[in-house]
């Protein structure tokens, strides 16, 4: 039966993506669908980063220096909500009128109105979900399906061999592997000795909101998220300016090197890296863009009422590479059914201001 839906699911997705070359292009770094197989930096920051700035968070002023001079040591307030950034809302610019695949919607670059919220600095880790499941008692999808999507390097040629039939047709390098869960990231047999600090993966949307819902808070809107991204700049490809690596530095957790065998992992990182790792913009946020990507509250189509929509993720992870996933911008964006897992998606929560 399964190899029935998986047959008419391949069928389907060949016809859409033979008509239309430039899905054909599409990344190898997305998460596939459980069904599947089954620069210089401006000088200035809009005035309403500034004003928080002032606040609760001014500890945004150490960033580029920018700020250096609109506050003072009183400014200095305790956080009221541990963990999280104020992001300002208004008036703010989203999507793109430059976008890298058109397939994905992120353009036009339109204004959208959004209020104040907070958001996570950083992913959710192994240790703070580890701290709901042991709560609330919780099991995530990916333990009650028994499997998630394990990435090919992390089996050995036999694993691969023995378990071929359960590659995802249009992007082989996923295994559909028994016995992985965020508990288990790396392979049945692996642990999370080491990755306490690391995003939590193999989560489907659900475990996502589950999770925010008992930490009090709710997944972001992708317009959040997206403005939350944009540091207070407007029009930039990054949290931080247009540039990928000031300075020469690495600024994101992606892919360095041929994919999908020979990541060089320059950046100090070839699978995950802790969640507080990559402080990416003035809203002192960490690995927005790259190292997982991240579940959005949005349906990816408005008007989808089926039981198991897609549902708009952002970010990139550590997979993307420029010559085909691209996606480790604001704008961009992708999407997923929403009890897909796999070990390169992840999430962080968004409360009302
Ligand atoms: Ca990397
Ligand atoms: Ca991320």
């Amino acid at each position: 039966m399964k190899i029935n839906k998986e047959i008419t699911f391949h069928s389907v997705l060949w016809l859409i993506l033979s008509q239309c070359p430039l899905a054909w292009s599409d990344c190898g770094c997305q998460t596939p669908d459980r069904e599947a197989i089954a620069d210089k930096e401006p000088a200035t920051v809009p005035e309403q980063v500034c004003q928080k700035a002032r606040g609760a968070n001014s500890h945004y002023r150490d960033y580029y220096g920018e700020l250096e001079n609109s506050a003072s040591k009183e400014d200095v307030e305790e956080e009221e909500f541990p963990g999280m950034s104020i992001i300002p809302g208004g008036t703010v610019k989203v999507g793109t009128d430059k976008p890298h695949f058109g397939q994905d919607r992120e353009a036009p670059e339109r204004k959208v109105k959004v209020a104040d919220f907070y958001m996570d600095k950083y992913e959710v880790s192994n240790d703070a979900f580890e701290q709901f499941v042991l709560a609330t008692n919780y099991t995530t999808e990916a333990e009650r399906f028994g499997d998630s999507f394990l990435f090919k390097t992390l089996l050995d040629a036999a694993e691969q061999k023995q378990l071929e039939d359960f590659r995802v047709a249009s992007a082989p390098w996923w295994y559909k592997v028994k016995g992985v869960s965020w508990r288990h990231p790396y392979g049945p047999a692996s642990s999370l000795d080491g990755l306490g600090q690391h995003p939590v993966v193999h989560v489907s949307w659900r475990d996502a909101r589950k999770y925010c819902q008992w930490a009090g808070k709710r997944l972001p809107t992708e317009t959040e998220w997206e403005t939350a991204c944009r540091g207070g700049k407007e029009g930039k490809l990054y949290p931080w300016g247009n540039k990928l690596m000031p300075r020469d530095q690495h600024w994101l957790n992606i892919w360095q090197g041929e994919f999908p065998d020979g990541n060089l992992a320059d950046d100090g990182f070839e699978f995950t890296c802790p969640v507080d790792a990559f402080r990416q913009n003035v809203y002192d946020l960490h690995n927005m863009v790259g190292n997982v990507w991240e579940w959005t509250a949005d349906l990816w189509d408005a008007t989808d009422v089926s039981l198991n929509p897609n549902r708009v993720k952002k970010g990139g992870s550590y997979l993307c590479h420029k010559s085909y996933c691209y996606r480790y911008r604001c704008a961009a964006r992708s999407q997923n059914t929403e009890d897909s897992s796999a070990g390169n998606l992840g999430f962080r929560c968004a409360k009302d201001a």
